[in-house]
């Protein structure tokens, strides 16, 4: 089989069971969200089968032939998105503790049915399902990709169809980021000019765009109904100068900030002495939280480079408390680690500086955790190798093997399991003009990154997945996805 990521223990068995015309989804408890998990899984395997399959609420285990999700009196220690799935000839049991795990293991089993499934129009079965007793759970509680819609904006369509493959891949962190020098993609309604002029351009000179509130909502719906948590990001004291564009107010004096459609980094920074600036920062933090179900606010750090090393940290440390009494967890960039943070602030790794180890360090000491998203491991922005027409090299090439053989306990950096919160496969979007750009960078990639937040550390092997990954091939494909055919996979057809 050719799961990824790929399941904690997976024992075959020598039964089978073929979807039929008759085969119902039933579903206990007969909950609201029992229920839409049961519809979800009809949904997606309805168009290709062209059968019914009815979600249909029961109070007890259905007889042959059927399909079986289950919530109640389950194993605890599945935990919050952990599974247990059995395929036999009588049909198929999927339990789980916690509505979650019931929502990964139907990625898992449409991952075992013929990659025609996940064709939108109606394809020859048969739909067999092999034998198999699985029990999975994840190694992290972060498994995360970040887009970024400033530098080139991505509409909403766009955007709930990443979430889908995201949620293919078990990602439960979707990182939206918002705002840079090129685009400010959030509407603010206490700062109307935010998206009026910051969202009116981008990369190149094109027309941008952004989220309205009501847009962005829908977006953080559509991500909650796959049990993925949308993590906004409003990158500061750096990579502002789209709202400095929109207000000057906001720059140092005798700056006239312009709107800005280049690919440079670190040439701008809020005025951190402003008490005027941290209104703006209060008024943004608060409509954002109003709109963010999750725990998460993303308040970026990143290349403050116009920004005095003691500048940046007083503004972190104000920010953060902002952030706190919003309700809300601070994550940032590594460099946010210079400051005093809350046990609870999570710090993204992504340079490969000897500093970034001494930042990481003094995170952790601080009772932080760490999502680590190597740039020169997971950052989908970078090329593939020296023909790939899109992305940057700064971080060198990231061939589908380099994205894979890694570990975020290894990378030298002295960091254990416990400070590790998770992975993030970043994509910046300087050369990704178009979906179909994303999902050439982003696969097979984000794949395999995620398989390392989510399966065993252990015996993990590029060996065996570069095989694995062969035989998915044709589901990218049958997903519509132009993926990058790296000349290490030995792909079919
Ligand atoms: N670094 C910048 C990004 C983006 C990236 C492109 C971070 C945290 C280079 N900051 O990565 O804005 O420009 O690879």
């Amino acid at each position: 089989m050719d799961i990824i990521p790929k399941p904690t223990l997976l024992t075959p068995n020598e039964g089978r069971f073929d979807l039929t015309h008759d085969t119902r989804i039933y579903v206990t408890p007969a909950s609201v969200e029992a229920m839409n998990i049961g519809e979800y899984l009809g949904e997606r395997l309805r168009p290709a089968t062209g059968f019914a399959l009815p979600a249909t609420p029961t109070a007890s285990a259905p007889s042959f032939g059927h399909i079986y999700l289950s919530l109640i009196d389950t194993d605890a220690a599945l935990g919050e998105e952990g599974y247990a799935l059995r395929v036999g000839a009588e049909g198929v049991t999927l339990t789980a503790h916690r509505p979650a795990g019931l929502f990964r293991g139907i990625q898992t089993l449409r991952q075992m049915l013929p990659p025609a499934i996940e064709q939108r129009a109606e394809q020859p079965g048969p739909w067999s399902l092999p034998g198999v007793e699985i029990r999975d759970v994840p190694r992290f509680s972060w498994r995360g990709a970040m887009l970024d819609v400033s530098r080139h904006f991505f509409g909403v369509e766009d955007v709930k169809r990443y979430i889908d493959h995201l949620a293919y891949y078990k990602v439960n962190r979707f990182h939206l980021h918002l705002s840079d020098d090129q685009g400010w993609r959030i509407e603010i309604k206490a700062w109307p000019k935010l998206t009026e002029i910051g969202g009116s351009t981008q990369v190149g000179g094109g027309p941008g765009g952004f989220f309205t509130q009501e847009q962005y909502a829908e977006i953080v719906r559509y991500a909650q109904s796959r049990y993925i948590v949308v993590v906004p990001e409003i990158d500061m004291p750096g990579h502002t100068m789209a709202a400095l564009a929109s207000y000057p107010e906001l720059s140092r004096e005798g700056i006239m900030p312009s709107l800005y459609t280049g690919t440079d980094v670190g040439m701008s920074s809020l005025n951190t002495r402003s008490n005027f600036t941290y209104q703006f920062i209060e008024d943004v933090i608060r409509e954002i939280a109003e709109l963010t179900p999750g725990p998460f606010i993303h308040i970026g750090g990143d290349e403050a480079y116009k920004t005095s090393e003691a500048d940046y940290v007083a503004f972190i440390e104000r920010v953060q408390g902002i952030i706190e009494r919003h309700g809300k967890i601070m994550v940032g960039w590594e460099e946010i680690a210079k400051a005093r943070l809350l046990p609870q602030t999570v710090v993204q790794f992504w340079r490969g500086h000897p500093s970034s180890m001494a930042l990481a360090r003094r995170a952790v000491e601080q009772g932080a955790r760490i999502i680590m998203s190597p740039a020169s491991r997971a950052y989908l922005d970078m090329k593939y190798d020296r023909t790939t027409p899109l992305g940057h090299t700064w971080a060198g090439f990231v061939e589908v093997q380099t994205a894979y053989e890694w570990d975020p306990v290894g990378m030298n950096m002295e960091l254990v399991e416990d400070n590790i919160i998770g992975v993030e496969a970043p994509l910046w979007s300087e050369t990704a003009r178009t979906l179909d750009d994303a999902e050439y960078l982003a696969f097979p990639r984000l794949a395999g990154i995620n398989e390392i937040g989510w399966s065993c550390a252990a015996g993990r092997t590029w060996e065996e997945y570069r095989g694995r990954l062969a035989a998915h091939g044709p589901r990218f494909a049958m997903m519509g996805i132009d993926f990058y055919r790296s000349p290490q996979v030995i792909w079919p057809v």
